[in-house]
């Protein structure tokens, strides 16, 4: 219930934002893509990522359709540096029609390590990014 009212959210801003197309002011969000084996991969966020909470929307092609009804989990991580411990969050997202979906926070600023573990038909995917906050 929670993600049919965020998600109704997420396209009434859209909507919105259509709506006012044109203005100078754009929201610039967050996106890249690669390869998991024969998988397009795509994660993004409609804002630019932030310390804190970011809602990631993580799109699988194959052969240019989208691959629904799969396990994913999505993992950010910070190798021990001096000082400093090591730090993830790990996430299975929830399926959203074609896409997707779940909060993954960032505890600090820094470069991070993304991993995204896809799991369809009994076969494992993995798409290795990283992102500079
Ligand atoms: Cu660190």
């Amino acid at each position: 219930m929670k993600n049919i009212i965020k998600w109704t959210l997420t396209i009434v801003v859209g909507l919105f934002f259509i709506a006012c197309g044109g203005s100078d002011e754009q929201v610039q969000g967050f996106s890249k893509s690669g390869n998991a084996g024969p998988l397009k991969v795509t994660y993004s966020s409609d804002k630019p990522l932030t310390v804190g909470d970011n809602t990631i929307v993580v799109e699988i092609k194959k052969d240019g359709k989208p691959v629904t009804g799969a396990k994913v989990e999505f993992k950010v991580f910070m190798p021990e540096m001096p000082g400093m411990p090591y730090m993830e969050d790990v996430r299975t997202l929830s399926s959203t029609g074609n896409s997707y979906s779940g909060n993954i926070n960032f505890s600090m600023a820094g470069t991070w390590q993304v991993k995204i573990y896809i799991e369809k038909d009994g076969k494992k995917y993995k798409y290795s990014s990283s992102v500079i906050l």
